[in-house]
């Protein structure tokens, strides 16, 4: 059974439980084990007047990070770590660990981030990184739940593609027979050409894959983007889903994970609905007009920006010649029905409403430098009716790191992707 099923009141019952050994103290004629599992630790206790002399044997021998199954008797004793311990009737080594450990489980001795990465196994092993993906699981439910709840319907696209979407320098070539093919940037052209198709309302959570040249705190060259995209909206539309749908997540994150933050010592707010908006216009000025209009807001802007807004907001209405080929113009061509979502200087997610016309999205195409002809595929199913329609993209691991004030995007990755890392 789990650790975390057996209370003090159990005093006297049997159970068995299995998982790691944590620690060991040996004092003798007494050894102490802290036995971890997935839900957290229990104390074994071996008095060596109780317990058998085969298992006080074994016991005297075992490893640390060995794995073992304990069968004994539950003994309330409040000293004890859950106020309760377990006397063992049998003790068996499932699994040997080697020594030394290539990394400290306990928290005692801190490695660096690459070494934690390398023994990544290990580093998994530690309650406070656990935690983290334990989080993550329920931010994925809750996101799906919550989608489903709205009527969309969850899909696959393909991640082996032909053409860019984001700008073609990020781009990983792969060795695909006789063709040209790629590592899918975003799934962004086929949750258009599933509106074409008449789904309406879709939303894919999978991997996307940017070559970024540069090691940042922020980027990974494999992420998951949640993606949605619908018809018969704007812009306006899909932001008020992206907000609710943050407040959501994280107010399942405070009433469903708490033990999970009181390991992280965090304590989460559930941010207010509406988020605050800001037009790009405004962020310009709120930076007091040094950033020539229609340039990108560049990370020390943003930190900038940051000091003077707090937590999540919009940043809409962008300039449309730094925003994608796809993405809508207002009525004032120069700026674009496009937003996006900040965390302080963190960017969440970004979306817009769609350029939907198809003459006007080929010329948009054009303008951007890139071949038409490559587009085909995707430009075919706006020749054939297809409505208005709106989208965005969210980074599930610039969610987590936001949301549980992570240092580095690493660690919201289980097996993280960057310049210098694709293994373990
Ligand atoms: P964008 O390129 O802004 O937009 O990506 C959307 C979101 O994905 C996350 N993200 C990343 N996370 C970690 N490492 C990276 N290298 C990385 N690149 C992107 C960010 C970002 O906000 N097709 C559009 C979305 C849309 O309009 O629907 C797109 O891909 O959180």
């Amino acid at each position: 059974m789990r650790s975390s099923a057996i209370t003090p009141e159990m005093d006297g019952a049997q159970v068995t439980v299995a998982g790691w050994v944590h620690e060991i103290r040996d004092l003798g004629g007494l050894i102490f084990i802290v036995l971890r599992d997935r839900e957290g630790f229990v104390q074994i206790t071996l008095p060596k007047k109780v317990v058998d002399k085969d298992v006080f044997k074994r016991a005297k021998k075992i490893l640390r990070e060995s794995v073992i199954k304990v069968e004994g008797i539950v003994k309330k004793e409040e000293k004890a770590p859950n106020g309760f311990e377990i006397i063992p009737k049998s003790l068996d080594i499932l699994n040997e660990s080697q020594a030394p450990l290539p990394l400290e489980v306990t928290e005692k001795v801190p490695a660096d981030l690459d070494t934690r990465l390398d023994n990544r196994f290990m580093d998994l092993r530690r309650p406070k990184i656990s935690s983290i993906f334990k989080i993550k699981s329920q931010v994925t439910k809750s996101i799906r739940d919550f989608l489903h709840n709205q009527g969309f319907i969850e899909v696959q696209t393909p991640k082996i593609v032909a053409t860019a979407t984001e700008g073609g320098t990020e781009l990983f070539p792969i060795s695909y027979f006789e063709k040209e093919a790629f590592l899918n940037q975003s799934p962004q052209l086929y949750k258009q050409i599933l509106m074409s198709a008449g789904f309406e309302k879709v939303y894919e959570i999978g991997p996307i894959f940017r070559a970024e040249e540069h090691n940042t705190t922020r980027h990974l060259n494999e992420a998951t983007s949640v993606d949605i995209e619908m018809s018969f909206t704007d812009h306006e539309g899909v932001m008020q889903i992206l907000e609710n749908l943050i407040a959501r997540v994280y107010e399942d994150v405070v009433t469903k994970c708490e033990k999970e933050l009181e390991i992280l010592e965090i304590k989460l707010e559930i941010p207010d609905t509406p988020f605050q908006r800001i037009t790009y216009t405004e962020a310009i000025e709120l930076l007091g007009n040094q950033i020539p209009w229609g340039e990108d807001l560049d990370l020390q802007a943003l930190k900038s920006l940051a000091t003077k807004i707090e937590g999540i907001y919009f940043i809409t209405d962008w300039p449309t010649k730094i925003k994608p080929f796809y993405v809508m113009a207002h009525e004032d061509e120069r700026i674009s029905k496009s937003f996006d979502l900040m965390h302080n200087y963190i960017e969440l997610a970004s979306g817009a409403q769609r350029e939907h016309r198809y003459e006007r999205l080929a010329e948009n195409i054009k303008a951007k430098g890139l071949s038409v002809e490559s587009f085909d595929f995707y430009l075919k199913a706006f020749r054939y009716g297809i409505p208005p329609h709106a989208g965005w993209g969210l980074g599930l691991e610039r969610l987590i790191m936001a949301m549980l004030g992570l240092s580095n995007i690493r660690e919201a990755m289980l097996f993280p992707r960057d310049r210098t890392r694709v293994s373990p």
